[in-house]
């Protein structure tokens, strides 16, 4: 048998162990560094709770594998339970039945046809940024991330609860939307301390419970409104209310309506925010891309009005959207650990036997590291490359080689929302402008909450020719 090697690491301080290893700030930027340092495995250990890290595509391809390993909801994930419970991001399953039952019911809503009815309510909502855009003119510097994420914001709002945040026409967020940086920067901060400092009456405190209470009951009228005044739509808050699960012809109880309609707030706008920022970040990078994306737009749409069928005819857009995700998956990290009741192995290793691991230790996976492996993509799979996503190629990566919609049954059920949403907003936004990069010497650098997004990036637009 395989003979077993340490797995390495830096070592630690007491009792704090790791936490200096660990840039408060872009932790994401320390593990890459590690990751350097210390190879394709290594450990940290915080609060005596180890955690290995994994990088290179066999390892994480080894993790991938769901009779042995599972989704493991730890760390910010864990506080952000506090606000959706046992919504779909933030169940532990197996263990929590709902779980299931939300998936089986949920899994039809972001089908094919679901996603094809939210064509016209994304399309609105894309049309509100393109004249933010084309009003402010081509000298305005465009804060990218900012108005991306109201755009995300403000689609998944229509989708799901059926109302409309107006982010484009105010300066301040909305409430809800408030609430929600609360929710998700506050989990955040708890998950960094120890748990006892949590449970003090202190005003940081006190404002985390407050703000989720405000969010669960703006939820909950959301949805007494649709019930009481019920509209025939294809949309989220309709088959979160009307959807039965097939196995048991049971319906979403109110409390798990409420969970999974802030659970894809809080899922569905920042991730494909950042997607969008750093699609454009690359664009403006990389002229040779940027020409042959907007000549796509412009051969198979013209200056007509795009419509839903053109969604499947921009192979080139659909190449640079997975690129940009292999360099930059916005949710940047998953965890896993030994499946509870599949996993018969003891102790659990991983390389064939090499790497020993803890009991019920959780395992990273680095999504962006794995994805820049040199075995699978090569000498430049640092650059960026869109033609190695063209369908022809993609195909024919290997398995779990490009991942940033997670793994399995685990995976993200809203991909086919997002990939539809950031379809549209390109192909409009090349079709109506051209940009710039407001700095032409800015390089990309990280700001990273749940997830990362281009810190500081600013473009410039021009009207390439009257709105009508
Ligand atoms: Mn999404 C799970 C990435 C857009 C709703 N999403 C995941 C996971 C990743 C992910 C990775 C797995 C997390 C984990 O293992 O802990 N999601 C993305 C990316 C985008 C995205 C990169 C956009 C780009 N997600 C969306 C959108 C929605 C959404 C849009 C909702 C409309 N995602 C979810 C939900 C889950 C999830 C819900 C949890 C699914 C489950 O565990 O059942």
């Amino acid at each position: 048998s395989v003979k077993e090697v340490p797995i390495p690491g830096p070592r630690g301080v007491p009792i704090l162990g790791n936490i200096y290893d660990i840039e408060p700030e872009v932790p994401a930027n320390s593990f890459e560094l590690l990751a350097e340092n210390y190879g394709h495995i290594f450990r940290l250990t915080t609060f005596g709770k180890p955690r290995v890290f994994i990088s290179s595509h066999e390892l994480v391809d080894e993790v991938c594998d769901e009779e042995r390993f599972t989704k493991i909801v730890s760390a910010g994930l864990h506080e952000i339970r506090n606000g959706v419970h046992d919504g779909l991001f933030t169940a532990n399953y197996p263990g929590e039945e709902n779980w299931a039952v939300a998936h089986r019911v949920l899994v039809p809503a972001f089908g094919p046809l679901m996603i094809r009815g939210m064509f016209d309510e994304m399309y609105d909502i894309a049309t509100q940024l393109v004249m933010k855009w084309a009003r402010q003119g081509p000298s305005a510097p465009i804060e990218v991330t900012d108005d991306f994420t109201r755009l995300t914001l403000d689609s998944i709002a229509l989708c799901a609860m059926g109302t409309r945040f107006n982010s484009f026409y105010h300066d301040e967020m909305h409430p809800f939307v408030e609430a929600m940086v609360g929710l998700l920067a506050g989990s955040g901060t708890r998950a960094r301390r120890p748990g006892l400092i949590n449970s003090l009456p202190t005003t940081e405190n006190s404002k985390y419970w407050t703000d989720i209470e405000y969010l669960r009951n703006l939820a909950q009228e959301l949805v007494d409104n649709r019930k009481e005044n019920p509209v025939e739509k294809k949309d989220l808050l309709n088959a979160l209310i009307l959807g039965r699960d097939p196995q048991t012809g049971q319906g979403l109880t109110d409390d798990s309506i409420v969970n999974n309609m802030i659970t894809f707030l809080i899922a569905g706008h920042e991730t494909t925010s950042g997607m969008l920022s750093f699609l454009f970040y690359h664009l403006l990078k990389n002229p040779s891309a940027y020409k042959k994306a907007q000549e796509e737009v412009d051969t198979v749409i013209g200056k007509r009005k795009i419509v839903v069928e053109d969604m499947s005819k921009l192979p080139y857009i659909t190449a640079v959207m997975r690129e940009t995700l292999r360099l930059n998956p916005t949710a940047p990290m998953i965890a896993v650990h030994p499946h509870p009741t599949k996993n018969k192995e003891a102790p659990v290793t991983l390389g064939g036997g090499k790497y020993v691991l803890h009991p019920d230790e959780p395992i990273a996976l680095m999504l962006g590291k794995m994805q820049r492996d040199p075995k699978v993509y090569g000498p430049d799979a640092d650059s960026f490359k869109p033609e190695r996503m063209l369908d022809e190629h993609f195909d024919k990566l290997p398995k779990n080689a490009w991942k940033p919609f997670g793994n399995g049954m685990r995976g993200c059920i809203g991909r086919p929302f997002a990939w539809q949403e950031v379809l549209l907003i390109v192909a409009m936004l090349l079709q109506n402008f051209n940009f710039e990069l407001d700095n032409p010497s800015y390089d990309l650098r990280i700001k990273q909450t749940l997830t990362i997004k281009p810190k500081d990036f600013q473009m410039k637009a021009t009207l390439r020719h009257d709105l009508d």
